[in-house]
């Protein structure tokens, strides 16, 4: 039996600063996403794209939120349509759309999660560690702000209830290099394990990985992954609306997928924060399309894989 995967489009962009990720589905769409999995011997379902109505504005204490009604609305047919395609397809697979949606497809998958009795682990690939509350946010863009609602974090209650929460433990972040003040306490509070671009120069992207992957075997857990556009060097994929300087190279991040790959690990995927208005022609869609391909078993050569 082949194994499915599905596509669903996430047009969300009221959690980022500028406005382009609406088109990040269509982009990916463009790019052949779909062609390039079923060529790997995937089923694939393109689900279409979600959508939301118009909103009531939601006022909130802290005056620098923006759209919140609006990105609460996007978590919370997420959150539902995440846990039903993660019921009905071996692979998942959520374009966005700004990174606001992970508090939506992560908390779904996590119902999911819970209800086959498994844990749910996440390897967050950014440069950021998206671990505002909505208290302490200070630019009010809410695609900050989805680890901190997916682990339970007090300050939600503007965002819709969390029933599933995820451990802080069994969460990985690599690319990690643009973290504020209340989000650097986060992470020492929470112990999440966070692998910045110093720790990745020192051990490189492997070593760290497959200790993660190891704990996620032996726990018998869901993995989701969580990629960032903006993990990879702006150089390879400028197509993003906060670039930050020293990401993740080419090599690294097709090894990551690689390793993904082999560990026959991964449940679910996002692909977000693709900004296609800002995009040279189309190289950051297809970038993130070959990054795919690698997850989904395209290689070189064929070749051993390892043993576990
Ligand atoms: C910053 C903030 C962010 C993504 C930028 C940046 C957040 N910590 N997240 N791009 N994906 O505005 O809160
Ligand atoms: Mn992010
Ligand atoms: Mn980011
Ligand atoms: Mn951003």
């Amino acid at each position: 039996m082949k194994k499915t995967c599905s596509l669903l489009g996430a047009p969300i962009q009221t959690g980022a600063s500028q406005p382009g990720c609406v088109m990040g589905p269509a982009a990916l769409r463009t790019a052949g996403l779909a062609r390039v999995l079923a060529d790997l011997d995937w089923t694939v379902t393109d689900l279409g794209d979600l959508a939301i109505g118009p909103q009531t504005p939601l006022p909130h204490a802290n005056p620098t939120i923006h759209d919140l009604a609006e990105t609460r609305a996007w978590i919370t047919i997420l959150a539902q349509t995440a846990q039903e395609a993660a019921r009905t397809h071996d692979l998942p697979v959520f374009m966005g759309g700004d990174h606001a949606m992970a508090a939506g497809t992560v908390s779904g998958i996590a119902a999911h999660a819970a209800s086959l009795n498994r844990p749910l682990f996440v390897l967050w690939l950014d440069a950021h560690p998206d671990l505002h509350t909505l208290d302490t946010t200070t630019s009010g863009n809410l695609h900050g702000t989805p680890v901190a609602y997916f682990t339970a974090q007090p300050g939600f209650e503007a965002y819709p209830p969390l029933k599933h929460a995820v451990e802080p433990a069994n969460i990985c972040m690599m690319g990690i290099r643009s973290v504020d003040p209340a989000e650097r306490d986060r992470i020492s509070a929470t112990g999440i394990e966070v692998h910045d671009m110093r720790a990745l120069d020192e051990t490189g992207v492997l070593a760290p990985l497959r200790a993660f992957l190891a704990r996620v075997r032996a726990a018998n857990g869901l993995l989701h992954v969580s990629f960032d556009v903006d993990f990879l060097d702006p150089a390879i994929a400028p197509a993003v609306g906060t670039t930050v300087p020293g990401g993740a190279t080419f090599r690294e991040a097709h090894l990551i997928m690689e390793e993904l790959c082999d560990s026959t690990l991964v449940t679910s995927l996002d692909l977000v924060e693709l900004n296609p208005f800002l995009d040279e022609r189309g190289r950051t869609a297809k970038l993130i399309r070959d990054l795919t391909a690698s997850l989904f078993g395209r290689r070189v050569l064929d070749r051993m894989t390892r043993s576990y």
